[in-house]
């Protein structure tokens, strides 16, 4: 089953990884949502309904971007990618650019980016550093009312599905950093890795909710389990 793998290390964040960074989770106490019910905020259904609080909401999280800095976590990735090269990919639940301004290279964001935003009529993303509007209209095609954020909410498609379920089938090592395990279809990714054969591996600071499918659970912050485990790594 293993001897036709690529070797690759595919690794798989959530916003445990941002956390130590001044980000905040989704479902930790003090999380994203609190004030904030997912449904008000993180559905399609939401924007049509309320497309200026949904804005509010993802503008002060672009704002808080401009605050934080990417971590020993983040960092740690980047020495594995150095030494791994085209074996290593990351998938990042995360819409923040933590991952980017450490210096990675090989990431796809799976539930989209918060500095991109999208035309609802004609689909065009562009870089977005600025506060959106409902008043804002789209440079490509001119209509109103359709600038989006680039983020994938709850009942949509996931971005570079079927790119990111190959690269898992092809891995050799699956790890999960900072994910509580309760968002599909990231939530499964382990039970595909494993199926191909797959070492699995969770880091979080307390047991995900899919805990028992990983080969190995390491417990702790990400800026200090992450950084030795991937020296150990590099040194062997
Ligand atoms: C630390 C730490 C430290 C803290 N160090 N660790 C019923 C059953 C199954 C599925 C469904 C269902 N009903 C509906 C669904 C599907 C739905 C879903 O999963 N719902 C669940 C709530 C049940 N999923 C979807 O709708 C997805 N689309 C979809 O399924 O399309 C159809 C499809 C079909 C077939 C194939 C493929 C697709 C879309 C999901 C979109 C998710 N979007 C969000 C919001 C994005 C916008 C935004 O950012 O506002 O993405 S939801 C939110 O959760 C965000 C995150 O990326 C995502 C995951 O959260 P994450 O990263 O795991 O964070 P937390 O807070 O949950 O956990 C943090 C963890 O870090 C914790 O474990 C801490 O312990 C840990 N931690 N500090 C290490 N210092």
């Amino acid at each position: 089953m293993t001897q036709n793998k690529s070797g690759k290390t595919v690794i798989l964040t959530g916003a445990g990884i941002s956390a130590e960074s001044g980000l905040q989770t989704f479902r930790d106490a003090n999380g994203l949502w609190e004030g904030h019910r997912p449904e008000e905020v993180a559905t399609p259904e939401a924007f049509a309904s309320n497309p200026d609080m949904v804005h509010r909401f993802y503008n002060a999280r672009r704002q808080k971007l401009a605050e934080v800095k990417p971590n020993a976590a983040h960092q740690a990735l980047v020495d594995l990618e150095n030494y791994l090269g085209d074996d290593f990919l990351l998938i990042t639940q995360n819409v923040d650019d933590l991952h980017e301004r450490a210096g990675i290279q090989r990431v796809m964001h799976l539930h989209g980016e918060l500095l991109k935003k999208r035309c609802s009529w004609c689909n065009q993303v562009d870089r977005c550093d600025s506060d959106l509007s409902v008043s804002d209209v789209c440079p490509v095609c001119d209509r109103p009312e359709g600038m989006r954020p680039h983020i994938v909410w709850f009942g949509e498609m996931p971005f570079r599905m079927e790119e990111i379920i190959n690269a898992i089938k092809e891995a050799d090592q699956f790890w999960a950093i900072g994910t509580s395990g309760q968002v599909y279809p990231a939530a499964g990714f382990v039970e595909i890795a494993k199926s191909a054969g797959a070492s699995t591996v969770e880091m979080n600071l307390e047991a995900a909710s899919n805990s028992s499918l990983f080969d190995e659970s390491i417990i702790g912050p990400a800026t200090e389990t992450l950084p030795p485990f991937v020296g150990a790594l590099i040194a062997s």
